[in-house]
């Protein structure tokens, strides 16, 4: 297992539209337990394979309170959604920033799980939303993209100082994905 660095926001890389996946193979599985072990080391309740560089799509999540509830969703489809929710988001991807977003309250999704097998989910509350912000990733969206271009803008500006000031590189201790990235 291995813990994954985590691309943040401008990175270019979260801009690009992930491909389905087509292999069910033990490199998949392999992505699978890295993306979780990743997710729960950030700590976050959800990770999409494009902020690990993996420009696939897949997602994982987590909502429960003993993070024992894995969930795995490969080449995710929203079936149905229905009602709205508005609920204060964050991305691992863009630290420290938390606002309010509209979400569907309900969605249906059909999905593959690792091994290739065809599964249908039905989320509300937490669940429904993370699996609509691990969407937006696949098509190279972020939460900020539904902020006013002036909010923004100032997180832009406060994300680039940042990434200057650090290293850069992300953290340490983590590794690329042994993967092909697209
Ligand atoms: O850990 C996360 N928390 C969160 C809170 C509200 C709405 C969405 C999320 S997902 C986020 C992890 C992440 O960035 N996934 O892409
Ligand atoms: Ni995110």
């Amino acid at each position: 297992m291995a813990h994954l660095a985590i691309l943040e926001y401008p990175d270019p890389r979260l801009r690009i539209r992930a491909k389905p996946v087509t292999e069910f193979d033990a490199a998949l599985a392999q992505l699978v337990a890295d993306m979780l072990e990743t997710m729960y080391a950030a700590p976050g309740i959800g990770l999409a394979a494009t902020q690990v560089n993996v420009h696939r799509r897949l997602l994982v999540a987590d909502v429960s309170e003993e993070r024992n509830e894995p969930i795995c969703l490969i080449n995710p489809e929203i079936l149905t959604a229905e009602g709205t929710v508005s609920y204060e988001e964050g991305c691992l991807s863009v630290p420290d920033v938390f606002e309010s977003v509209d979400r569907a309250e309900r969605i249906k999704v059909r999905a593959h799980n690792e091994r290739g097998e065809s599964i249908e989910v039905e989320a509300e509350g937490l669940l429904a939303i993370c699996i609509q912000h691990e969407m937006d990733h696949l098509e190279g969206k972020l939460f900020v993209d539904y902020l006013s271009a002036l909010k923004r803008d100032r997180l832009k500006k406060k994300a680039l100082k940042r990434a200057k000031k650090g290293s850069g590189d992300g953290e340490s201790d983590t590794v690329s994905p042994a993967v092909p990235i697209i």
